[in-house]
């Protein structure tokens, strides 16, 4: 393959991952121009570019080493790993991305008594997974047969051509429309960033180990808020214990009032309107909530 200079990721063209991925890339500096085919995004700040494809070729793209990270699901990583062998073994997750959060499960229809794996013994299960619902079975020691299915796989007990499913689920929503009881969680998954198991030893490795920092500090005070605010030194107790989690507290001083003091803070997640009345109760007063949106440690 001719060497490249440029970064190449990989991302979901369109679907559910496409906004929240995007999004990321641009927390972390990327932004894009977009070409009239949507195919492929020349990066304008950075030496970075996007492939924009199916979910489902994006781990292929990075074992070929025609991307060199790709944004997918866990699902559709491992699902690959698991079918391609050898050729996919130096594919890693390089990190967790926190949207895209599922889980893939086993679903028998409502009224089928189901208590253990081996209950599916003799019984036909439609999955667009084989591979992983394959290892599963081996595990549980399952003699069960595995129908592949495209799309639509909840529906096929309904029309006769399995007995169960195994097949993404986020709200549970679908079973239940389709009178299906979840069973058995297989894999919890969510987007990652994925690539090969060892960097480019070129300009892309330095951009590659650059871009994972910034996604750190990306990752990291995505939840995070920074909450200001003015207290007087005698309730400064007071209000620290109300302080929802996160590192100890700044203080400075206030110009001209020596018995107040400005407090920052970084707070783990949300501070809801309940706890900043309890804080301003405490003696609080003058307070802010800002998000945080990028993070250098
Ligand atoms: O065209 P392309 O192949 O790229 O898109 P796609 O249709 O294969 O993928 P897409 O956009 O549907 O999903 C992309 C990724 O999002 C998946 O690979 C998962 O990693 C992740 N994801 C998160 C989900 C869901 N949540 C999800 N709920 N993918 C699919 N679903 C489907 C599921 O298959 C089922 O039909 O939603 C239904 C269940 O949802 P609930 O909420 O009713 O339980
Ligand atoms: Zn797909």
């Amino acid at each position: 393959m001719k060497p490249r200079d440029r970064l190449r990721i990989a991302m979901q063209k369109s679907g559910r991952l496409t906004e929240p991925a995007l999004d990321v890339l641009k927390r972390c500096g990327l932004t894009f121009r977009q070409s009239r085919d949507k195919l492929f995004c020349f990066g304008e700040g950075e030496p970075v570019d996007l492939l924009l494809v199916r979910d489902d070729d994006i781990p292929g793209l990075i074992a070929q080493g025609v991307c060199d990270l790709g944004i997918v699901g866990r699902n559709v990583l491992d699902e690959f790993k698991g079918v391609a062998g050898d050729a996919a073994a130096a594919l890693t997750e390089w990190r967790p991305l926190g949207f895209g959060r599922c889980r893939l499960s086993i679903a028998v229809p409502q009224d089928v008594d189901y208590t253990v794996p081996k209950d599916l013994d003799g019984l036909r299960i439609a999955t667009s997974y084989p591979g992983l619902l394959g290892q599963w079975l081996r595990r549980n020691e399952v003699d069960a047969a595995v129908v592949t299915l495209a799309g639509s796989v909840e529906i096929a007990p309904k029309l006769g051509t399995a007995d169960a499913i195994c097949d993404l689920v986020q709200s549970g929503g679908t079973l239940v429309a389709n009178q299906l009881r979840e069973t058995d969680v297989l894999l919890q998954s969510e987007a990652v960033l994925a690539g090969p198991d060892t960097l480019p030893t070129d300009e892309r490795g330095d951009m590659i180990e650059l871009l994972l920092k910034r996604l750190d500090g990306v990752i990291q005070v995505r939840e995070s808020r920074l909450l200001l605010l003015q207290t007087s030194r005698t309730s400064l107790d007071a209000v620290t214990r109300l302080l929802p989690g996160g590192p100890q507290p700044t203080l400075l001083p206030v110009a001209g009032q020596p018995d107040q003091l400005m407090l920052q803070a970084l707070c783990a997640g949300e501070v809801s309107w309940r706890q900043l009345e309890e804080i301003k109760k405490a003696g609080a007063r003058e307070m802010f909530v800002l998000p945080v949106e990028k993070m250098l440690a």
